[in-house]
């Protein structure tokens, strides 16, 4: 068996993770039994800065044949952030209608969490965040600019079939899982989308009577997440609010340096994209010393997209397995000082 990846590293530590991780994969394909074949897409802000644009024209035809998508990082100190991801990052889900976003933050054994008295095994929570619309719709635009009455609109978008789709999934895992789902809107002050969305949890919720809804607007979702991070255990939410939910999620479980994520598409019509939660961190870049795990989870994930489930877990478990070792390599974020490097290589032993 083969697979086709598209490698898509993007912007500053973006292909420093990808690269450290892509070898990985395949020495856990290797283990099981198929075969990768990858193809590495240089897209990203160079490229804009010489062309005028992220990626080719037909670049979601280019990627649309490969089984996944393994991207670094996207955003680059010289350019806005809504150019790079808007000409990327954006088009790609929502070009293959990754509707369903799924972001675990984990709190390691091993792993300091800044909240004290949390140890590892403490925080496990999955948040459903909604993918392709939401507060993500380019529906806007401005109007009398530079004029007094300068007028800037951005609409939100909640459609029934996405909105369902991201309840229902999360109402599966949440049976999968502990049986308790946490919905987080802001639907005392978004009367229209917002309590639509609380509507379509309350119908799905109909098709799963033994999992508990419990609501949360979003600010007291985020001190939560900070106060009683181990109460929750799989959220959903729209896009925005899952976008800064799991940034909270990722530093309360030590790191962002440890927070994988995966887009899917789930018609299986395109195929899923995985990354790091974390973004291009140009502090960094070209030091040696950007965390590769979270790169690496994602490659877990996409595994287990792919149905090599053990391949997949064993990638996950050798990440675990080094967290878990007093004596293995650990990057900067986490209060080591190896490399980039060290870390890919001593996962790669353990391999
Ligand atoms: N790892 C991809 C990346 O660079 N993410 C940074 C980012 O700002 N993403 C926006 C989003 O996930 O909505």
């Amino acid at each position: 068996m083969s697979y086709d990846i598209a490698l898509v590293p993007g912007d500053g530590i973006g292909p420093t993770v990808v690269d450290a991780a892509m070898p990985l994969l395949d020495t856990v394909a290797d283990a099981h039994g198929f075969d990768i074949e990858a193809t590495r897409y240089d897209w990203g802000t160079e490229r804009y800065l010489d062309r005028g644009a992220m990626m080719p024209d037909d670049g979601l035809d280019r990627l649309a044949d490969h089984d996944a998508i393994l991207l670094g990082a996207v955003g680059h100190p010289d350019v806005p952030d809504h150019v790079t991801l808007n000409g990327l990052l954006l088009p790609i889900r929502k070009g293959f209608d990754q509707s369903i976003c799924k972001r675990p933050a984990i709190l390691f054994e091993g792993v300091d969490s800044p909240l004290e008295g949390y140890e590892g095994g403490d925080i496990d929570i999955l948040v459903f965040r909604e993918n392709t619309e939401g507060e993500y719709a380019d529906v806007g635009g401005r109007e009398h600019a530079g004029f007094p009455n300068e007028v800037a609109v951005q609409s939100a978008v909640y459609t029934r079939r996405g909105t369902e789709r991201i309840v229902r999934a999360a109402f599966e895992a949440a049976t999968e899982r502990s049986g308790h789902l946490t919905n987080v809107t802001k639907s005392n002050a978004q009367a229209h989308g917002m309590v639509f969305w609380d509507d379509i949890v309350d119908e799905v919720s109909e098709e799963y009577p033994d999992v508990e809804v419990e609501r949360l607007l979003v600010d007291a979702a985020s001190m939560d997440f900070i106060r009683r991070p181990h109460e929750f255990d799989v959220v959903v939410c729209s896009n925005l609010f899952g976008d800064i939910l799991t940034d909270i999620g990722a530093i309360v479980t030590g790191s962002m340096g440890l927070a994988p994520s995966a887009n899917i598409d789930p018609g299986n019509d395109h195929p899923s994209m995985f990354e790091p939660v974390h973004g291009s961190a140009f502090d960094i870049t070209g030091e040696g010393v950007a965390n590769p795990l979270a790169t690496v989870l994602s490659g877990s994930m996409l595994l287990d997209n792919l149905d090599e489930e053990a391949a997949a877990t064993a990638l996950w478990d050798a990440v675990a397995e080094q967290l878990a070792d007093d004596d293995a390599p650990r990057t900067p974020d986490l209060g080591g000082s190896s490399t980039t490097e060290a870390v890919a290589s001593d996962l790669r032993d353990r391999l």
